[in-house]
């Protein structure tokens, strides 16, 4: 950990990392903090503590939330080694401004490395399994990637990644290419079918997801430090920086996600402190904005467009902490901490409608299907051990099933009759999976296959047969059921494996997975 946050700290061009080293509560943050959230509060696992990412963080919530802990993100309290004047002053520090880090198109160049060029490498497979089963394994135990042959269900290649990957790895269409992000904010590309790393760029200082566009030509990556959102091509070269303000120019915001909306051909991204959606078009034929016009759109036939890699702005009444797409990816399902759900029309330009969603999902866990002839999207909440299933017609909430523990991740195939749900919020029941009849939208089954350790994130193979579930601990296991008996086949030994991803399941955008 100490030699990461070194290494952060060298890498920065920040005058002051340290400006008050002396004062108790530097301390406080150095003993307590800084191992999760950076040396220079730039943000590492945790995320950045700097008065402009904490805008909608009132000092009394800051500081409950250091004395309680923020169980959905895995931050324990301290209550209990603190003194309640020691909470206020680290409060009063994490409020204290220092410089702003810069990270902007000329560090982000030159941070690129490559590996293999363009062109150098084989344009086939090197390895005779099928390469549309692969699974990419993210080990958060040892910061590690496995890739699993989905057929046999063993490892055929392992490497160290960067620390702390976070959210999904996005593919190229082929599903030749595969793209991490990390937490600190590389972004390492890296080619499945040689096996091999390609190329790296260092896209911000403190990430939060990136995006493959359809046509596999850019990513788009959302920054939490600075407040940016970047656009790279595929080989990682920066294309666009863009500082992410609201539409008076006064106000910029952390980026809290970005995805790809394929049929669209645009990024869609979620804001964090300013109310709009933002839509960024990767198509070709999308008009150029002129310089200087920020506030963004063109008509054409009939439609507001956004402008080529540039930002059409969506006012909206809450803030949009992430969201899913529906279907036809015309419309947006976002979930707010604190608020209600809210559906937003991407061309509508406004919310439809809320949503009854009581705890919160983990952004962008549920998964759609067709029940009874209509289209339902399922998700677990993290705050409540319930599973939320809504009518995608008409959006009311048609169940909520009970699970024994508020959990993140839910996911599906299409050749399944069972949806499957973690509990990994439950200090009792986190070893818990449900498994959920799609049909009768009962629980048909409660697996337990090592009591008392985590178990969650479940992925299907490519053709459904089999769901793979995280033992999350650090001497963990992926646990290989087979998805129509419901009974254990193979365990496979992984050093805490957050989560896996079928490479299929991705590049055909799978109804029971996420995209
Ligand atoms: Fe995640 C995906 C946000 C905490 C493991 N998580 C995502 C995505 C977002 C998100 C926006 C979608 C990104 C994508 O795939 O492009 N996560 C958040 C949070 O806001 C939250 C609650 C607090 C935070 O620390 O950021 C949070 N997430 C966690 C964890 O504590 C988890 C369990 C462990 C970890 O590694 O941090 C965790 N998140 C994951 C995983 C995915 C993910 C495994 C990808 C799921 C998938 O199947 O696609």
């Amino acid at each position: 950990m100490a030699r990461v946050a070194c290494f952060i700290l060298c890498a920065l061009p920040v005058t002051q990392a340290f400006p008050d080293a002396a004062q108790p509560a530097a301390k406080l943050y150095r003993s307590y903090c800084a191992e999760c959230h950076g040396a220079d509060r730039f943000g590492l696992m945790g995320p950045a503590l700097l008065p402009e990412n904490l805008s909608r963080l009132s000092r009394n919530a800051a500081a409950a939330m250091i004395r309680d802990g923020r169980p959905t993100a895995q931050m324990p309290p301290f209550g209990d080694v603190l003194e309640p004047e020691e909470i206020g002053q680290l409060t009063d520090y994490l409020y204290t401004a220092i410089p702003m880090p810069q990270w902007g198109e000329k560090e982000i160049r030159a941070s690129r490395t490559v590996h293999h060029a363009p062109g150098t490498l084989p344009d086939e497979p090197q390895f005779s399994t099928d390469p549309m089963n692969l699974f990419i394994v993210v080990e958060g135990g040892d910061h590690h990637v496995t890739i699993l042959d989905g057929d046999k269900l063993e490892p055929i290649h392992r490497f160290p990644s960067r620390f702390a990957l976070h959210g999904g790895p996005k593919f190229t269409p082929d599903g030749r290419y595969v793209f991490f992000a990390s937490r600190d904010g590389w972004i390492s590309k890296f080619d499945l079918w040689n096996l091999k790393l390609v190329a790296e760029v260092r896209a911000g200082i403190n990430t939060r997801n990136a995006a493959v566009s359809g046509d596999g030509k850019y990513l788009a990556v959302a920054n939490y430090l600075p407040h940016t959102l970047v656009i790279l091509d595929a080989d990682l070269n920066p294309v666009k920086v863009h500082i992410v303000r609201d539409k008076d120019g006064r106000h910029t915001s952390r980026v809290s996600a970005v995805y790809d909306a394929f049929p669209r051909s645009s990024f869609v991204a979620a804001l964090k402190d300013v109310k709009e959606v933002w839509e960024l078009s990767y198509d070709p034929q999308a008009p150029e904005i002129p310089t200087g016009m920020t506030h963004d759109f063109r008509y054409r036939e009939g439609a507001f467009i956004p402008g080529f890699l540039n930002p059409r702005r969506t006012d909206l009444n809450d803030y949009l902490d992430d969201f899913f797409f529906t279907q036809d990816y015309d419309q947006i399902m976002g979930t707010s901490q604190g608020g209600k759900g809210q559906v937003v029309h991407l061309d509508g330009r406004r919310s439809v409608a809320t949503l009854d969603l009581p705890g919160m999902p983990h952004l962008g866990s549920g998964i759609t299907w067709t029940w009874q002839g209509r289209r339902i999207m399922a998700t677990p909440n993290l705050k409540e051990g319930v599973v939320s299933v809504i009518d995608m017609q008409n959006w009311k909430t048609i169940k909520q099933i009970g699970t024994p523990g508020p959990g993140f991740f839910m996911r599906s195939h299409e050749n399944s009759r069972y949806a499957w749900v973690d509990s990994m919020m439950s200090r009792e029941h986190k070893d818990t999976l449900t498994v959920i009849d799609k049909e009768t939208l009962e629980v048909a089954a409660r697996l337990t296959p090592v009591p008392g350790k985590t178990l969650t994130h479940i992925e299907f193979t490519r053709d459904g047969k089999y769901a793979l579930a995280s033992l999350w601990e650090d001497d963990g296991a992926i646990i290989v059921f087979d998805a129509s008996t419901l009974k254990e086949v193979k365990r496979i030994p992984a050093k805490k494996p957050v989560g896996k991803y079928n490479v299929w399941n991705k590049i055909t955008r799978s109804e029971g997975t996420s995209h």
